[in-house]
């Protein structure tokens, strides 16, 4: 396959709700689409995940329009490629920038199992025809407010509730949760919100019974993680620290960790996003598919990603309705009962509304 034009948009979609987590909130999600446009005129579509703001990682929605704009698309425009993988390899002379890769090489990925006539979730070795649903829940003003919130996700069917934790945030909240919802499938995720000093509140939260603490300590951190998770009972799981198969292989070495989040656009890719898969399936880790507020088409790439079989524990892939008035796919993800049944159309196997991507675009350029 050859790419011989390449549409990249700014989006601007408001959420329902405002999202709060440690590092900050926000209500207006802005991001990149990728439409890549092979030489049978079929297209594949890429979601670049950066935020507005670099407070999850170091990218941008600037810095990814930058990369793409100047190094990513020039490097693949026209090129021959026989096979997805290769494209980390085409990529491979520039240093990270990870969620500005991924959103290429996603859209090569769909473009591929178009051809292929496959679905997404197949091409990649995908065997699930379903996934199980779970929830990520943003600091809230009032406890209260949290608990309606579950009672609401519980009721719905999700299989897990993830609640945000942050110093003065943490355990009162966990105990009101367990008071009231003492079965419940719960995890907290601080996004490096503490550090080794916090010793004695992680090891308090191990009374909560948490399937696990996901990025307790520092964001780019792997050595204190290992310690703390000697500390705890809890599991740890990794999210934030783990950029790449190498950075899993050392977590896994050091003890840094039980679990891992693969968020394809973290590792710069669903290839990178394989491999670590397949790497934690090899030493007995259990992973799931993190999210990061995509629109449809970057949490149909989360669904595809999903269906491979070491993805064992229910991740942060909700259905559309959870954010969005109106999505940009048609149909919209939907969750039943907890579930999330994997489409076996084509690619991503969900249909892009152009009239609706138009109106939520603030900005686009062609590119050839
Ligand atoms: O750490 O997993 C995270 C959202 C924004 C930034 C970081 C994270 C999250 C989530 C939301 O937890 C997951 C989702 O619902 O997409
Ligand atoms: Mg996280």
């Amino acid at each position: 396959m050859k790419l011989t034009k390449i549409i990249l948009r700014h989006l601007k979609m408001r959420m329902k709700s405002p999202f709060t987590t440690s590092f900050g909130s926000f209500q207006d999600k802005e991001f990149l689409l990728l439409e890549a446009i092979d030489d049978n005129g079929l297209s594949g579509w890429g979601e670049s995940v950066a935020f507005h703001i670099p407070w999850y990682n170091e990218e941008t929605v600037k810095t990814n329009w930058h990369m793409l704009e100047d190094f990513l698309i020039p490097a693949i425009l026209n090129k021959e490629i026989s096979h997805p993988d290769e494209v980390s390899d085409i990529f491979s002379y520039i240093r990270k920038n990870n969620m500005a890769k991924s959103t290429v090489e996603g859209a090569v990925w769909d473009l591929y199992a178009k051809e292929k006539g496959i679905s997404l979730a197949a091409a990649l070795g995908g065997q699930k025809e379903e996934i199980e649903a779970g929830i990520s829940i943003g600091i809230q003003e009032t406890v209260e407010d949290l608990l309606r919130l579950i009672d609401g996700y519980a009721n719905e069917g999700y299989k897990r509730m993830k609640i945000k934790i942050k110093p003065g945030w943490d355990v009162k909240v966990l105990r009101e949760i367990r008071k009231r919802f003492p079965e419940v499938p719960l995890m907290a995720d601080a996004n490096s919100a503490y550090t080794l000093e916090d010793i004695d509140l992680l090891k308090a939260l191990d009374e909560f019974d948490l399937m696990m603490i996901e990025q307790p300590l520092a964001s780019d951190d792997i050595v204190d993680h290992a310690r703390l998770q000697k500390e705890i009972k809890t599991p740890v799981c990794l999210d934030e620290s783990i950029h790449s198969y190498e950075d899993a292989r050392k977590a896994i070495e050091l003890g840094s960790c039980k679990i891992i989040n693969i968020k394809i656009g973290r590792v710069g890719g669903l290839t990178e996003s394989k491999r670590i898969h397949n790497l934690c399936r090899e030493h007995g880790l259990p992973v799931w598919c993190g999210g990061m507020l995509e629109s449809g088409i970057g949490r149909a790439h989360n669904i595809a990603l999903t269906t491979l079989d070491n993805f064992i524990l229910p991740g942060d892939t909700a259905g559309s309705s959870r954010y969005w008035e109106r999505d940009i796919i048609e149909p919209e993800v939907v969750v039943e009962n907890g579930w999330i049944k994997v489409p076996d159309k084509p690619g991503i196997g969900y249909e892009p509304n152009y009239d609706t991507i138009k109106e939520f675009t603030v900005f686009e350029k062609s590119f050839t």
